[in-house]
């Protein structure tokens, strides 16, 4: 008898086939939409056509007169139940359905409850509201003018537009060192606004049932746990009335992190008529109502010496958070975690304002794979490094070398004050370099540029922070942030786990069991994994931040311990020597004497419940809740190459070459399919995707004619290498890949179209980098800027 072979049972570093598309592919998923409740009804959205309005009145009587129509909801219903506005996870308040005005084109202002949808859409159109128009604010310059119109009138103590500043750094010491600099280099940037866009929309089934007092809700979220707290705590209900299904999701990417009215109104619904009510989100709906990310502002300024030595960085920020600031984010930062921008970088001094407003535009950020602003902070870092190597006249690649923290420099403290524990970066980039041919690359340049063709090469590196949290800096509304496992060994051996992650698309029900099989050796295809379940699921706090493998991947790993020394004392009396005298090996205890005599994984369960020692529990379950002792710190290279056209503008991709460092890698091939989901996303948002508003602040992106996904004809292949530098403090060294690829990529195309045009004097093109915007700077040889509004002639 030997150890199992970790790779036949499917261990870690496995690419092993994804369980969940058995179904999947299969057409077999439960989507929201698949599930059908006796007696359900359907539940339509009427929305603002404007983006600021006073209501004057809405009449609903011609939609109560219809048939079929069994309820109409509107802001003075939910009033009446205080329902009318909620909190924001970012301590502020949302309308649920407007009472006073109308803040952004799309908010939700009455809800039809009917007997198909059909009827409740027809009879949304049937409600007349009659709208006092204001003027509509679209950008930050907008909203801080003078004279601007109040948008946020409802609350007290409101007295402008603005709803935070916020400083982090060393003012006085940046000061200094930019005072010392030889050389300062400046640039503005925008981030447009984007949006998730998952294939499925959002939607949610609310049932009561007032037999049982019981409130199951089937719904598109990525916490369910958080949902449940939070419903229980909005509506004051017992929370253990409360069960919350999120089932299969078709894509989250952080749109359905947040609490959208549309869940609230259906479960209002369903108790007020005590039937099931499903609400369905259209497409226009979810990209003008729901979670959008980014829109914000940048100055940055980099104080540097002639030898390349960066000396200080300001970063002076401005976030567009539409009209209700509910950013979905647990530190307790104003602007999520901004200040992880130059984690990679050892950089003496910096310093960061941040400034947030309101505008006429849909509220929900800091969703789209990003880890809470991160996705901004790292494009920020690397056009301003690439626009500083410019000024200094230094090759790219060199100037990122001298001033990465080095590989023996950790724990190292960022500019910011975050604590990074473990990378390679200089190696990261030599791997990138080598991959891409970089020198020869800069030779090719050099020969075209000589007929007229303009090449470009743009690097983007660094290092974010995945996995929030820790308990001691990370809440949501107070719940400190950990996450869970619990597992069930069978008497058979075969086992089921459930965490309080709620995967979207990642693989859980597939790495998760690869981690068992790592620790106890029983084969991954024996073990089930389940989550989004909270009558059935251990309490966690979601997926979103890439928390699931630093967070309650962890968690697996250290309730399968658990497991394994509860067997180790059964592997003992089953020996019948000491445990002292019991070994480990994959799958097995045995003598360490007599390595031939031993016990399976799958005897020792069989015992759990058959044969346990005196005075042993029976059974071989248990849960683990962590808290891990960081984040998580993935590093990433990204190394993009183009050929601009300068007749039109048009810019293609030659070549993509990324280099990714998460540590230890459960799954390589899912691994990689999570890089290369990022990537096509990183250049969906450099080159085409973007929500943008025009003067009267009607929305440009509402549908997917306007915001535009690339497919596989567009988008550009992906050349994927890596390094493993293991997690110090994680139980398997793993670190988050999740969003690694969507945070640097976008950098690294933008860069790499602004080297093309060096020379012409252009520094800036805001992204999506349109070919009209590179034909534009071509012709003016000035930057570009992408804020809003945009013509729309
Ligand atoms: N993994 C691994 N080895 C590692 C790290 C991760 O094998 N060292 C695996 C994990 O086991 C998991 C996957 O890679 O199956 C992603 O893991 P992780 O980085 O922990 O991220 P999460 O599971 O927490 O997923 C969240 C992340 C976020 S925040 C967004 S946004 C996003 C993303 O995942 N949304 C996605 N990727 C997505 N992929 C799909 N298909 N659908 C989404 O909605
Ligand atoms: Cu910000 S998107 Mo992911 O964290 O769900």
């Amino acid at each position: 008898m030997t150890a199992v072979d970790e790779i036949k049972i499917g261990g870690l570093g496995v690419s092993r086939r994804r369980v969940e598309d058995n179904r999947f592919i299969r057409g077999k998923g439960n989507y929201i939409d698949d599930v059908v409740l006796p007696g359900m009804l359907h539940m339509e959205i009427l929305r603002s056509p404007l983006a600021h309005a006073r209501i004057r009145s809405i009449d609903t009587s011609k939609a109560w007169a219809m048939p079929g129509v069994r309820l109409v909801l509107t802001g003075e219903t939910m009033a009446a139940r205080n329902l009318a506005w909620m909190p924001t996870l970012s301590y502020d308040t949302q309308a649920v359905l407007a009472t006073d005005k109308v803040r952004f084109q799309g908010q939700e202002v009455a809800c039809v409850i009917a007997d198909d949808p059909y009827i409740a859409k027809d009879a949304c159109e049937a409600i007349m509201v009659d709208y006092e128009p204001l003027p509509p604010i679209v950008n930050p310059t907008q909203s801080l003018a003078e004279g601007a119109p109040l948008i946020r009138d409802d609350k007290e103590n409101q007295p402008d537009n603005v709803i935070y500043d916020w400083e982090v750094g060393d003012k006085d010491g940046t000061d200094r060192a930019f005072a010392e600099a030889d050389i300062v280099s400046k640039i503005d940037l925008h981030y447009p606004r984007s949006h998730p866009s998952p294939i499925e929309c959002c939607g949610s089934i609310a049932d009561f049932n007032r037999a049982t007092s019981k409130l199951t809700v089937y719904m598109t979220t990525q916490a369910p746990h958080i949902i449940r707290a939070a419903v229980a705590m909005v509506a004051e209900l017992p929370e253990q009335m409360i069960r919350i299904i999120s089932p299969d999701i078709g894509g989250g990417f952080g749109n359905k992190v947040p609490v959208y009215p549309g869940y609230v109104a259906s479960i209002l619904a369903s108790i007020l008529l005590e039937r099931p009510v499903k609400w369905i989100e259209d497409r226009t709906g979810n990209l003008i109502s729901t979670g959008f990310a980014r829109d914000i502002y940048l100055h940055g300024e980099v104080a540097m010496r002639k030898d390349g030595r960066i000396l200080g960085v300001r970063m002076q920020t401005m976030a567009d958070h539409g009209a209700f600031f509910s950013d979905a984010q647990p530190s307790k930062f104003k602007i999520g975690l901004m200040h992880s921008a130059f984690a990679c970088y050892d950089i003496p001094n910096a310093h960061l304002l941040a400034r947030g407003v309101y505008t006429n535009k849909a509220p929900g950020g800091v969703a789209y794979r990003c880890s809470f602003r991160v996705t901004e902070a790292m494009f920020f870092q690397e056009r301003m490094i690439q626009a500083a190597a410019d000024d200094l006249g230094m090759d790219q690649a060199e100037f990122r070398r001298i001033n990465f923290v080095r590989d023996d420099d950790f724990p190292h403290r960022t500019p910011y004050g975050f604590l990074t524990d473990s990378g390679q970066y200089a190696k990261c980039l030599d791997v990138g370099l080598e991959a891409i041919g970089y020198r020869d690359f800069l030779k090719q340049k050099e020969e075209a540029a000589k007929r007229g063709r303009l090449l470009g090469i743009g690097i983007s590196t660094m290092t974010e922070p995945l996995g929030a949290g820790n308990s001691r800096e990370y809440d949501i509304l107070g719940i400190k942030m950990f996450d869970s496992a619990e597992l069930k060994v069978h008497i058979t051996g075969k086992a089921l786990l459930r965490t309080g992650a709620r995967g979207q698309g990642q693989g859980h029900e597939t790495t998760w069991a690869q981690i068992v099989a790592h620790e106890l050796g029983i084969p991954a295809e024996d073990i089930t994994v389940e989550e989004g379940d909270t009558d059935t699921a251990p309490f966690g706090m979601g997926t979103y931040a890439s928390r699931s493998t630093p967070v309650a991947g962890a968690a697996v790993a250290m309730v399968s311990r658990k497991i394994r020394a509860k067997a180790r004392k059964i592997a003992a009396h089953l020996l019948e020597i000491s445990e002292e005298d019991v070994e480990w090996e994959l799958g097995r205890f045995y003598v360490r004497s007599q390595p031939d005599r031993g016990v399976t994984i799958q005897e020792c369960a069989v015992a759990a419940y058959s044969n346990m020692p005196d005075g042993m529990e029976p059974g071989l379950d248990n849960t683990a809740y962590y808290d891990p002792p960081n984040l998580t710190w993935p590093f990433a290279c990204y190394i993009v190459t183009v050929e601009v056209d300068p007749e039109t503008g048009v810019w293609d991709v030659l070549r993509l070459v990324a280099v990714d460092d998460c540590g230890v890698r459960i799954n390589p091939m899912i691994v990689e399919g999570q890089i290369m989901g990022g990537l096509t996303e990183a250049y969906a948002m450099a080159s085409m995707q973007f929500i943008t508003f025009d003067a009267e602040g009607n929305c440009i992106g509402s549908n997917f004619t306007d915001y535009l996904l690339p497919t596989a004809w567009e988008t550009p292949g992906f050349e994927l290498h890596e390094v493993v530098t293991p997690c110090p403090h994680h139980p398997i060294g793993a670190k988050g890949i999740g969003e690694c690829a969507a945070v640097g990529g976008p950098a690294a195309f933008v860069n790499a179209v602004i080297d093309a045009l060096k020379g012409t004097g252009v520094r800036n093109i805001d992204m999506p980098v349109f070919p009209d915007r590179v034909y534009e700077a071509l012709q003016t040889g000035k930057d570009v800027s992408g804020a809003p509004p945009v013509r729309t002639d």
